[in-house]
């Protein structure tokens, strides 16, 4: 074997709650953004699929944990929802729900499958959005209540917690480039937004660790590089690192080393948005960082020095410090419109390794949504995706690479298990090791890639 990894590796896949669970009558699910924004405006969802009819999860997770096992998963990542637990945000605690995030963890454990556990993936209780959702003090106080719940009901056999997942996205999608609900472009709002997520996963991890329940506790982050157009450029290199305080080092700081970049704090000095704040807070950030570091990565950044006039139509945007660069001849995932570039994976890892402390971390999400897989179907029913075990093992090598040099990597997980619903994309790309037919009640078909991964697992390496 060319790559073998270490032992004990973390082998597995991740979803999310609101991306594969679904609703049904009776269950006490309350109402996420996701569910307000459907009925709001269906037609910005691709092909009018809504939220409530995702992979139907809550209904099928048996079956589904028998296929993880047979594509080689030692571990599964999904989400708690919140507005499953606790339908109106605070308050009353759903039983219903109870019961199935109880037998879904006890089935995975049942089945050697280690569950990790998310609590936040873009999934505001519209209850609380309609108070604000993350611009408002009082959701971060009703967040840890929720994270509080979690590792008392679930704590004793979860031991690895998140407190959230790609929390820039709420940031850009919500309130800069306007593809999450609330959909709006304010930059004040969205470092506020950005802050009390911060504040939220630090006091999260202090209530954790209070708790003594001998787990470990993180967050994942997408991490997406920057590279400069020319790095012999310096307009273009400092473009490369303002983006990357923007979009990276924003939550990555705080997150590992309990401080904001210097970069990103000058410029919100400068325009005059500092968020709201209580004095010790900054000390909760300090003093409460994660003991582990999901990362996933799609794609790289490609930036350049800013040409282009500015567009203050909303106010001051993070682009008016940087403009993107269209690289000529990069390869590129066309369905997703999203670069591939392999050895990006690499340059999160060794920058982990050199400038945050080597903190213990694994690849949390990767993976390629690709369009119209039907055409790839065999004479047994089995979707040939090639594409994908090429995809995974050309970022694996890399990966192994990055191990060898001495970074704290123990782990791979990809995006996602079973094809899912992907926000207001919903089912246009798939990413699963799984197939799932929506026209032939959602049955699942393990493809090419999951067989494959399942032997990678079984043996450590390929
Ligand atoms: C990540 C999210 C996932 C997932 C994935 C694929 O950013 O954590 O929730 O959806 O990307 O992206 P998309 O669904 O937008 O194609």
């Amino acid at each position: 074997m060319e790559y073998q990894f270490p032992k004990d590796f973390w082998w597995g896949s991740a979803a999310s709650g609101p991306q594969t669970e679904g609703t049904y009558e009776g269950d006490g699910k309350g109402p996420s953004i996701w569910d307000h924004w459907y009925q709001e405006e269906p037609g910005k969802f691709f092909d009018g699929v809504g939220p409530s009819d995702t992979s139907q999860v809550y209904k099928r997770y048996r079956e589904d944990i028998q296929l993880m096992k047979a594509t080689g998963h030692n571990s599964f990542r999904t989400s708690i929802q919140w507005s499953r637990l606790i339908p109106e945000g605070t308050g009353e605690v759903n039983q219903s729900a109870v019961a199935f995030y109880n037998d879904y963890i006890d089935e995975l454990i049942a089945n050697g499958i280690e569950p990790f556990m998310n609590l936040y993936h873009f999934d505001m209780p519209m209850a609380l959005q309609e108070k604000g959702g993350w611009l408002n003090r009082e959701t971060v106080d009703a967040y840890v209540v929720f994270a509080k719940t979690c590792f008392t009901l679930f704590g004793d056999r979860v031991k690895k917690w998140f407190t959230h997942n790609e929390p820039i996205v709420p940031v850009e999608g919500g309130y800069l480039y306007q593809f999450h609900y609330p959909n709006e472009i304010n930059m004040k709002q969205a470092v506020q937004v950005g802050f009390h997520e911060n504040l939220a996963s630090a006091q999260a991890i202090a209530a954790y660790h209070q708790m003594d329940l001998g787990g470990e506790i993180g967050i994942i982050l997408n991490l997406t590089p920057s590279y400069p157009r020319d790095a012999n450029n310096p307009e273009d290199v400092k473009a490369a690192a303002i983006a990357d305080a923007f979009f990276n080092r924003s939550f990555l700081d705080p997150a590992v080393k309990g401080t904001f970049p210097e970069e990103l704090v000058t410029i919100i000095k400068e325009l005059d948005m500092c968020p709201d704040m209580q004095a010790e807070d900054l000390t909760t950030i300090k003093e409460n960082t994660v003991d582990l570091l999901g990362i996933n990565y799609y794609q790289p950044r490609r930036i350049k020095a800013k040409e282009s006039a500015m567009d203050h139509s909303h106010g001051p945007m993070p682009d008016d410090y940087f403009d993107t660069y269209d690289m000529p001849g990069k390869k590129m995932n066309p369905y997703r419109g999203w670069e591939i570039y392999e050895k990006g994976i690499y340059d999160i890892l060794t920058n982990t390794r050199e400038n945050y402390g080597n903190i213990k971390c694994y690849i949390s999400e990767n993976g390629m949504g690709v369009e119209g897989e039907g055409r790839f179907i065999n004479d047994q029913g089995v979707i040939e995706d090639d594409y994908r075990i090429a995809f995974v093992s050309d970022h694996l090598k890399y990966v192994h690479q990055a191990i060898q040099e001495g970074t704290n990597c123990v782990g791979y997980h990809m995006w996602t298990c079973m094809d899912n619903w992907s926000w207001t994309n919903a089912y246009k790309n798939r990413y699963g090791f799984i197939s799932v037919d929506l026209a032939n009640d959602a049955k699942r078909t393990i493809k090419k890639s999951g067989h494959w991964f399942k032997e990678v697992a079984d043996q450590n390496g390929f």
